[in-house]
């Protein structure tokens, strides 16, 4: 399996450890994404205040959870953050 390949089925394996948490599999809850960045990014989301306001904004679809869809694009956004960093 090519890196790229296995980066990928890494990120979808990440999905889906914090969407299975609760009854519903198939997203990801507020407190699930909060489970998420304290295991995952430490120091990324400090108070309730941040985390209510970045599950807002990856909630696109403002139904209250953040699909598989939504996930991908807050991997991107990490992805050029992280990129941002390395280049400097
Ligand atoms: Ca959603």
């Amino acid at each position: 399996m090519g890196e790229m390949i296995g980066a990928m089925a890494l990120l979808m394996k990440n999905f889906k450890k914090y969407a299975g948490q609760d009854a519903d599999k198939e997203t990801i809850s507020k407190k699930e994404l909060s489970d998420m960045l304290h295991a995952e990014i430490p120091g990324m989301v400090g108070d309730k205040k941040e985390l209510d306001a970045f599950f807002t904004s990856l909630d696109g679809d403002e139904d209250g959870k953040v699909s598989f869809d939504e996930y991908i694009v807050l991997v991107g956004s990490l992805m050029m953050i992280l990129k941002e960093m390395l280049d400097q």
